[in-house]
């Protein structure tokens, strides 16, 4: 008989309280998309890891390890699921702005201006039929930004581009706030709650 040491992984906190992002996303969608999406995610990712192989790495290698492997469906889309809303929420902050940095200088560059880019994002992330997400990458292979978007929990790592901010487009982001207008969530979010300090750091880390 084996014995296994199971070791649970753990939510990042919250880097705001649940009302730091309103008018724009309500305390009630945060507080359930956090403490019961999110959560619930976590908690599936650390029922399935028990007694399992991937036990104890690192979220990221679980996320690599898991991903096409038929056997490991669940723990691929719980795990990412996990990665990819711990990403949502430090993409946000109120009040930041445009662009800053580096970046700055990158999106004037590969989109031409500010506002070409929040079109490209716009459009981007209205197209992705059903639930998903969109993304501001960096694709080494072209070394240039782009507009990204990926169905249910898929998420960028695994093309091997590199994540600089993401919105959450299933409908359980915006559905209270907006109902089925996600087009209002998506210009509210990309005017008034970018963080651009954050996406800058990670475009400097790559
Ligand atoms: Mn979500």
């Amino acid at each position: 008989m084996k014995f296994m040491q199971n070791i649970k992984l753990t939510l990042p906190e919250l880097p705001y309280s649940l009302d730091a992002l309103a008018p724009y996303i309500s305390a009630q969608t945060v507080d359930i998309h956090y403490n019961k999406h999110h959560q619930t995610y976590l908690n599936n990712l650390n029922n399935l890891l028990q007694n399992h192989t991937l036990n104890g790495k690192k979220l990221d290698d679980i996320i690599m390890l898991s991903y096409d492997n038929s056997n490991d469906v669940a723990i691929f889309n719980n795990a990412a699921q996990v990665w990819n809303h711990t990403f949502y929420w430090n993409s946000m902050k109120k009040g930041s702005g445009t662009p800053v940095g580096k970046l700055q200088d990158k999106i004037k560059s590969d989109f031409g201006n500010y506002e070409a880019f929040k079109e490209e994002f716009t459009k981007v992330a209205l197209s992705q039929f059903g639930s998903g997400w969109a993304w501001l990458v960096f694709d080494p292979s072209t070394e240039k930004l782009k507009i990204t978007k990926t169905g249910n929990a898929n998420l960028p790592m695994i093309s091997g581009q590199q994540a600089l901010i993401t919105i959450d487009v299933w409908e359980h982001a915006y559905y209270i706030d907006y109902q089925n207008r996600r087009i209002e969530y998506l210009k509210n979010l990309l005017d008034n709650l970018i963080n651009w300090e954050f996406a800058n750091q990670n475009f400097l880390a790559i």
